[in-house]
């Protein structure tokens, strides 16, 4: 396969997305803004417990109100479940989780009715009408320890005994981190529209999703219908994040009973709604040791990695314990490995992949050991890493835990980093500061953003006045892959981008795809229009009359960006008062289509990694109630607590798609957070090793310098930490 870049591809003119005119405008068309005639209005009616017995459900009250059309339960829709959690990992027990329950109810805001009427106001008012008895559990919960039950999938990865001694160890280092369960926040909320034709016996669905195909077969499944049946349509999504990969009970109900009225049925979820029943991210706790050799070799890691996934698995539920345990050990050469992973339930709301899934908790757990490793061997964590990173000659790497790294130098971009931040200058004044009494931390991070597997297609039509037609099935949810689509057409056949449409997120006008995920789009969805444009493009010279449709798969080995974060981060002596000084990020995501969506793509990452750093947290109650409901409650970053971030892009094009390119969405709230851990850590040395976890918030930070055992105070008699 050849690779054609970089001088294929023309320059972007800056800032053109042919997406922004409508979106800026407020032209644009989201769910909210589909109207169809004699829609009628959901609202359900949630649990406000996190474990219990559902004795009875009492409609009446709400059938009565006028404009009420009907209260569903269970015994209405049926015992249809949840389609079953992508099997990624080898022991995956089976999890039957119906979409409305008979009995067990399992965490705050489990749909159990839902109701519809005229008018979504109404709807609202009738489901607080709606009687229930139950009777509470005790909730099993997993935030402070795994929870009891038997896990639900494991993983393990170990490297064969080494056939030559092992050096003497010189060292180890221990981490136990406990990441926050946090909140993808987009800007629209999870909705839905459904329409049931009764004469075609079909349905349409107007949904937010990253992955329309999925949803038209989770849809079919939960409807018993044929997959052409059911038309999924995502017209603009206010962002997604992975919360919007897998559908959920609510929009799958939704459908059911737009089939069940015989009508056109919409769901919109309130903020609170997606708070407290919408899917979290993150969530794991980890702990790993690794251990080196004199030299500083690293010789050994061992980690265990404990993913709580709530009270139901969505589709891809498994992917970030599964990347986790794949990632690590992150862009080092390590010579022993034993990695052991498992995914859990508790009565939460569910955890489901996150911006980065998996991706972030390696490198937090990996550069947060190296770094330990740096303060205790008296190493320079800079050149520790250097020592350790897999070299550029030894591409394309078998990693330990069998993954193929396809290209990359890392030492390169490490050396670049350093560069850019003038890292021996910051260190010296770093010293400085020091000495003048101020906690200053210099926090360096790099990380592996391996950007998906297998197959994406694409459709292109050439027509005879010289327009173009480009379908593609990975959608759009905020990124601008139309603008990124129409560039990649237009260098393939040498005509203007403004003459190539681009169709995204319709099941009935695009191929079935994958989706958007895992920063996949660009590497393997754009190299699927590539070669349909080449197909397009070779039968057009042979002869053959216009209009003419190509169509591709393509299936593409994994593509690895890397890249390097370094931080400076001053801690207020007083207070804790954390303040990001300085970030300069090195990344490389090969061969870029767009530089300024890929800008847009890196600052939009970093912004949602410094938030999770820094500052946001979804908070459960001892039984189990959600105490962040809203946006006065979670704190999430404002553009007042961006830092300003110096960002270099390199280029080490992938050899496994058409386009050289890698992945760039997920690159923010990898590197990020790591980087800023390491930088806490580092301005709170004089305080011995504390035990820093995210957010880093000026409590915490203050208590660890308060009541470390270095501490000039004397600890305080309640600390508790
Ligand atoms: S967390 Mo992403 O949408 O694969």
């Amino acid at each position: 396969m050849q690779a054609v870049f970089p001088s294929r591809s023309p320059p972007a003119a800056p800032g053109v997305r042919r997406e922004d005119e409508a979106l800026l405008r407020g032209l644009g068309c989201f769910v909210h803004d589909v109207r169809l005639p004699d829609t009628c209005h959901v609202a359900f009616v949630r649990s406000a417990h996190a474990h219990a017995l559902l004795r009875s459900i009492d409609g009446a009250p709400a059938r009565a109100l006028p404009g009420v059309l009907a209260v569903l339960t269970a015994a209405d829709l049926g015992e249809q479940c949840m389609p079953a959690a992508n099997p990624l990992l080898p022991e995956l027990a089976p999890t039957d989780f119906p979409l409305l329950p008979r009995q067990h109810l399992t965490y705050v805001g489990q749909p159990i009715a839902m109701v519809i009427a005229r008018s979504h106001a109404l709807a609202c008012q009738a489901a607080a009408l709606v009687g229930l008895e139950v009777q509470a559990l005790t909730p099993e919960l997993d935030f402070a320890a795994p929870a009891q039950a038997s896990p639900v999938a494991r993983t393990a990865h170990g490297s064969p005994e080494p056939s030559q001694p092992t050096r003497p160890m010189q060292l180890s280092v221990h981490a136990k981190l406990q990441l926050p369960r946090v909140l993808a926040v987009a800007l629209e909320p999870r909705a839905c529209l459904a329409r049931w034709d009764a004469q075609q016996a079909r349905l349409t669905l107007w949904l937010g999703s990253q992955s329309p195909s999925r949803a038209q077969a989770d849809v079919a499944g939960a409807l018993g219908l044929p997959e052409a049946q059911v038309r999924v349509i995502c017209p603009d999504v206010g962002g997604a994040f992975g919360a919007k990969a897998s559908v959920c009970p609510e929009e799958l109900l939704v459908a059911l009973a737009a089939r069940h009225l015989g009508g056109t049925l919409r769901w919109a979820s309130s903020r609170l709604e997606d708070f407290s029943a919408g899917m979290h991210g993150r969530g794991a706790r980890l702990s790993g040791t690794l251990t080196l050799d004199a030299a500083g070799d690293f010789q050994a890691l061992s980690a265990r990695l404990d993913f709580p996934l709530g009270a139901w698995l969505a589709f891809s539920a498994l992917v970030p314990l599964r990347n986790a345990a794949r990632v690590l050990p992150g862009p080092y050469r390590v010579a022993r490995l034993d990695l052991q992973g498992q995914a859990s339930r508790s009565h939460t709301a569910p955890v489901n992949i996150y911006r980065g899934a998996g991706r972030p908790e390696a490198a937090l757990l990996m550069e947060t050991l190296i770094d330990q490793a740096a303060r205790a061997s008296g190493m320079d964590p800079v050149a520790l890493r250097q020592r350790n990173l897999i070299r550029a000659a030894d591409m394309p790497w078998r990693s330990a835990t069998g993954e193929l790294l396809d290209s990359g130098d890392y030492l390169r971009t490490l050396e670049r980093a350093c560069a850019r931040f003038d890292y021996p200058a910051e260190r010296a004044s770093q010293a400085a500061r020091r000495a003048a009494g101020e906690c200053v931390g210099i926090g360096v991070a790099m990380y592996l953003e391996p950007c998906g597997q297998g197959w994406e297609s694409a459709r292109v039509t050439l027509h005879a006045d010289g327009r173009v037609t480009v379908a593609s099935g990975s959608p759009d949810q905020g990124q601008g892959h139309a603008s990124t689509f129409a560039q990649i057409a237009a260098t393939e056949l040498g005509c203007q981008a403004q003459a190539v449409e681009v169709l995204l997120g319709d099941t009935d006008t695009c191929p079935a795809g994958i989706g958007a995920l895992a920063s996949r789009s660009t590497a393997i969805g754009g190299s699927a229009i590539a070669q349909a444009c080449r197909e397009a493009r070779s039968r057009r010279q042979g002869g053959e009359a216009l209009p003419l449709t190509a169509q591709a798969r393509f299936t593409a080995a994994e593509a690895w960006s890397h890249g390097c974060v370094m931080a400076r981060m001053a801690v207020d002596a007083d207070t804790g008062e954390p303040r990001i000084e300085r970030l300069v990020w090195v990344d490389d995501a090969g061969h870029i289509i767009n530089p300024v969506l890929a800008r847009g793509q890196l600052l939009g990452g970093a912004a949602q990694g410094l938030g999770q750093a820094m500052m946001e947290r979804m908070v459960y109650d001892a039984n189990g109630q959600p105490i962040t409901g809203s946006l006065m409650d979670y704190a999430l970053p404002r553009a007042s607590d961006m830092p300003a971030m110096e960002i270099e892009s390199l280029c080490s094009p992938s050899p496994h798609n058409l386009l050289g390119a890698k992945g760039v969405g997920e690159a923010g709230c990898i590197g990020v957070p790591a980087a800023l851990m390491n930088a806490a850590r580092d301005a709170l040395q004089a305080f011995g090793e504390p035990e820093l976890q995210l957010p880093l918030t000026a409590e915490q930070l203050w208590r660890a310098m308060t009541f470390s055992s270095n501490s000039p105070q004397p600890a305080g008699k309640g600390a508790t930490r």
